[in-house]
């Protein structure tokens, strides 16, 4: 069916209109993610804010194929699916479809990861789209594995102590045919990847930076701002692993300071006070040796 929204803008997956934040990284993450994807194609969705703002019951934001799963079973749900589609496309009663995930970090770094593990190990076709805002946020900025050292959640009022999971690393330990990071501030990087995401057979992960202004604690118009500082700081590097060849997608030479990146955001404002710079110091160390040891695998 053609819309005048689609006459206005082209095929918009996810229609205007549902309750996200202004400025939400996440959706204008997943919107990019899903521009890539050629059709027919199934979203399938963790619970997660994602969820939340668009299927308001008896609403939804979707104008494709969706289902919505529970918390920790996205991946789950997406190898039956793609098992479905394959069979019943081998007796010619379906079409080429694609299947993409999409879950936050909570959903596929903590609860999911079990059943992220088992399908990557399956070598199910899927991409995989981990969109992170860092904490457990549509129940109230709780700390999740993939909340950076020294920020303020609601479960870590003077700051998480240690460092985000290294997702990445997590699924290339699978042997899948493609990871990478992106970021939203760089669509271009970001579209590309997903195009060659879905040349692959097998599955393939993303993970997406996803800037959350109720969560990070900024105004709602820094989302792009940040989401460039997080790559230009060396904080989130753009990479990723083809058949387990590591390229640094976005080469920094001269990183701008951590702080350009943190003093925007309040969730980092225990981590910013003189008398914890040990923090800082410790964030930093983090930082480059994530940067290093990328350089290393990267031979670049
Ligand atoms: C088994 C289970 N535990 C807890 C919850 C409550 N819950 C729903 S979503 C969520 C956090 C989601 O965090 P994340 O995946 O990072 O997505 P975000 O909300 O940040 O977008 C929690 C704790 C649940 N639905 N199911
Ligand atoms: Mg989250």
């Amino acid at each position: 069916m053609v819309s005048r929204l689609d006459e206005l803008v082209g095929f918009e997956p996810l229609s205007p209109g549902h309750s996200a934040c202004a400025g939400c990284g996440a959706m204008i993450a997943v919107r990019q993610v899903l521009l890539a994807v050629p059709q027919p194609y199934i979203v399938v969705n963790a619970t997660g804010c994602v969820e939340v703002v668009t299927t308001q019951y008896p609403n939804t934001a979707w104008r494709v194929p969706y289902v919505h799963v529970a918390f920790e079973n996205a991946a789950a749900v997406a190898s039956g699916i793609e098992a479905a589609l394959r069979v019943l496309k081998e007796k010619g009663l379906a079409r080429d479809h694609r299947v993409v995930v999409i879950a936050g970090d909570g959903g596929t770094a903590d609860i999911g990861l079990q059943a992220l593990s088992g399908a990557l190990e399956r070598r199910h076709s899927f991409l995989y789209v981990c969109y992170d805002n860092e904490a457990y946020m549509n129940t109230g900025i709780q700390r999740s594995s993939l909340t950076p050292h020294g920020a303020w959640t609601s479960t870590t009022p003077f700051g998480k102590a240690g460092p985000k999971k290294d997702l990445i690393a997590f699924a290339v330990s699978h042997g899948v045919p493609y990871a990478a990071t992106a970021s939203p501030y760089f669509w271009k990087d970001l579209a590309n990847k997903v195009r060659k995401a879905l040349t692959f057979d097998g599955p393939t992960f993303l993970h997406v930076l996803a800037p959350c202004n109720r969560g990070w604690r900024f105004d709602p118009s820094l989302t792009m701002r940040i989401a460039k500082l997080a790559v230009e700081t060396r904080y989130f590097p753009l990479y990723e692993v083809e058949e387990g060849k590591y390229r640094i997608n976005y080469f920094v030479s001269r990183p701008r300071p951590l702080e350009e990146f943190l003093r925007l955001q309040e969730r980092f404002s225990y981590l910013l006070r003189p008398e914890n710079a040990h923090l800082l110091e410790e964030l930093k160390r983090e930082v480059e040796a994530r940067w290093e040891g990328l350089v290393r695998l990267a031979g670049s």
